[in-house]
């Protein structure tokens, strides 16, 4: 096991004895949604995920060591602490390790960390992906790059509009990472349950889903998998009030100049302000939604 990795006793446990485990991401507690809302959907959900048979791990950093499951403290810790946690993708790892800091972990070092423990099931929210305007900014999220080459299926719901989603679904196809529809032909856009994109396949149950990732794997198709599950029906929000406020967004983006790693943790939180509290809790379910898919995923993987 790697030196610098702590897997909780339970999680440890549970994956000696080929049970179902499910990772669960931090950056989307610290830099995600707002203290305290953060904080009780993260424990919330780890609830939900062991009332459907599995046992969660979230993962983050804390004083330098990588957690494969956190305490309620260790939640509470980064929720409170929001966006003064470092967000770290696979390029901050080393600097806080090397200084013994806590980090929020976006999808790419969730995955980084879910293999490093032996998890191949991870839930979240939304994706990172490409940036609309990319062709000049290059803003194209190392999530994508960790797809490409990391052995961990990714459950959540696509990707918000903020991105680009013709351009994130190129780039996925160029780098061979299978996109999944739960039940849906087309891509989910996070709040909306559909978009103007297609899925590559639409699978109807956890098990179809499970035999695919064991073909994938078995056969040292080295990479992850995004498993879009789109938004419970009654939490869906209209497209054009989402699109509205993700266009004003992107506008504030551009005239205040934010870009690298403070993009996405700018447009969500503006997203989120400028629906008001519609969309955190929509946001809320469908990690929920995730959840549950993960964990019936996670259970078939074990059998
Ligand atoms: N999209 C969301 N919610 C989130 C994120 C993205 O709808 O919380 C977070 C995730 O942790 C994701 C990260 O991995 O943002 C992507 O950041 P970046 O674009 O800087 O790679
Ligand atoms: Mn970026």
């Amino acid at each position: 096991m790697n030196k610098f990795l702590d897997i909780s006793p339970e999680v440890a446990k549970a994956l000696a004895n080929n049970q179902p485990v499910v990772a669960l991401e931090s950056t989307i507690i610290s830099h995600g949604m707002p203290w305290p809302q953060n904080a009780e959907t993260a424990k919330k959900v780890e609830q939900v995920i062991r009332d459907n048979g599995a046992i969660p791990a979230t993962i983050a950093i804390i004083d330098g060591r990588l957690k494969a499951g956190l305490s309620h403290e260790e939640i509470d810790t980064l929720g409170q602490a929001g966006l003064s946690v470092i967000k770290c993708s696979r390029r901050d790892l080393p600097f806080v390790i090397a200084k013994k800091q806590h980090g929020a972990t976006t999808v790419a070092a969730t995955m980084i960390i879910a293999e490093m423990a032996g998890i191949k099931i991870f839930a979240t929210g939304g994706i990172g992906g490409v940036h609309r305007g990319a062709q000049t900014t290059f803003d194209i999220s190392a999530d994508l790059q960790e797809l490409a080459k990391t052995n961990v299926a990714v459950i959540c719901a696509g990707a918000k509009s903020i991105l680009d989603l013709a351009l994130t679904r190129e780039y996925l196809e160029t780098q061979g990472v299978p996109v999944i529809g739960y039940n849906t032909d087309s891509l989910p856009a996070f709040y909306t349950r559909d978009s103007d994109h297609t899925v590559d396949y639409n699978l109807t149950d956890a098990l179809q889903i499970s035999d695919f990732l064991q073909a994938k794997w078995s056969m040292s198709l080295d990479g992850g998998v995004v498993i879009a599950n789109p938004i419970p029906e009654e939490y869906a929000m209209d497209k054009d009030s989402i699109g509205n406020a993700i266009n004003q967004a992107l506008k504030e983006l551009d005239e205040q100049g934010v870009g690298g790693k403070e993009s996405t943790p700018f447009l969500l939180a503006r997203v989120a302000e400028l629906t008001g509290g519609d969309s955190l809790a929509s946001n809320i379910q469908l990690v929920f939604n995730n959840a549950r898919l993960a964990s019936a995923i996670a259970v078939e993987m074990s059998k």
